[in-house]
């Protein structure tokens, strides 16, 4: 893996990863002021398949750093300048609900400081001077817990209803239940329509709320059988079991009429939307998952394409 290393000055390094990151490989994130303590952990955790992203410059520990959605985050309690529980607090806000065990180092090693460190929401507390294979068995075991947690969270923490990784499963199951059933069904691919405007206009927060409301929208007019998953950003999927096209194509026509006479009324702002839909009916055997996205998606560009508030197939 290529790495580079920054020296800002003396004491302070980075070492990020030049590439794009390999998915296969946890990565940790360290934050040591001691270069030789961080070249030593790096290399130990490097050796045993690891991926490394770290800095000794904790007024550097920025959000750039967390964005790459490390696996586990080794922190030393003694940095200089900010302490080791403000760094800490900084962390947690910014993963906010999603799981990403925190390791404490220090070289302070009584009950109070322990106790402190927990009570401050770490996952773990290391002392120095640092056992190197007890340390690696540490974190392979906090990576494999991360790794369970991680299977378990199906649901969008911000919007509440299914994300993508449940979204793969349950597509999935579609697909093999339609070779048993030959029942087909229709995948809806929905999109706000200028939805940076809202965000440029009525800030971020707004557009967060305006995402919740869509998305208790939609969950509140489809059928407890239908699957609704946020896909990514203002993109939503839906999945309507035994369904043919036509019978979506009519539903999603409804819910965009009843949308677009929508009110959002936000303290002095008041404003309403509409969106795009994409729709791809299953009825043959033989296609796959990524294959039937894609395709809703090409149904949802053409619906951009012509203009905007469609929906098309
Ligand atoms: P179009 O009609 O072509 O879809 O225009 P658009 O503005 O909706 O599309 P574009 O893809 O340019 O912008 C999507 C915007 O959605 C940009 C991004 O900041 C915003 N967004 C994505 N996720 C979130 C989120 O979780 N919260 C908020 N507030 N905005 C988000
Ligand atoms: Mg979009
Ligand atoms: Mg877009
Ligand atoms: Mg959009």
């Amino acid at each position: 893996i290529g790495l580079s290393y920054e020296y800002e000055h003396f004491n302070a390094l980075e070492i990020k990863t030049e590439k794009n990151r390999d998915e296969n490989l946890p990565l940790i994130y360290i934050i040591e002021d001691d270069i030789s303590m961080l070249m030593l952990l790096k290399d130990t955790l490097e050796s045993h398949g690891y991926m490394v992203l770290a800095n000794t410059d904790a007024a550097n520990t920025a959000a750039r750093f967390l964005e790459a959605n490390p696996d586990c985050i080794i922190l030393n309690v003694n940095l200089p300048g900010k302490t080791g529980f403000q760094v800490l607090d900084e962390i947690k806000e910014h993963i906010a609900f999603q799981f990403v065990p925190i390791i404490m180092l220090s070289s302070e090693n009584n009950k109070e400081a322990r106790i402190a460190a927990f009570n401050g929401g770490v996952d773990d507390f290391i002392a120095k001077p640092i056992e190197l294979d007890e340390f690696i068995a540490k974190i392979d075991r906090h990576i494999k817990r991360k790794k369970l947690v991680d299977q378990f969270v199906l649901i969008d923490e911000l919007t509440q209803v299914y994300n993508r990784r449940y979204l793969n499963n349950v597509l999935t199951q579609f697909v093999s239940d339609f070779h048993r059933t030959q029942s087909p069904f229709t995948v809806a691919m929905i999109d706000l329509d200028h939805f940076k405007e809202v965000n440029d206009s009525y800030g971020h927060l707004t557009g967060d709320r305006v995402l919740i409301e869509f998305a208790h929208f939609i969950r509140s007019n489809i059928r407890g059988s239908d699957v609704i998953c946020r896909y990514g950003g203002e993109e939503f999927i839906i999945l309507f079991p035994n369904t043919n096209e036509k019978g979506a194509m009519l539903k999603l026509e409804r819910l965009l009429e009843i949308f677009r006479n929508m009110v959002f009324q936000y303290e002095d702002n008041s404003f309403s939307l509409t969106f795009s839909a994409g729709l791809y009916s299953v009825t043959h055997s033989g296609i796959l998952p990524e294959a039937i996205i894609q395709a809703a998606d090409e149904a949802l560009y053409h619906a951009k394409s012509t203009g905007r508030a469609r929906v098309e197939s």
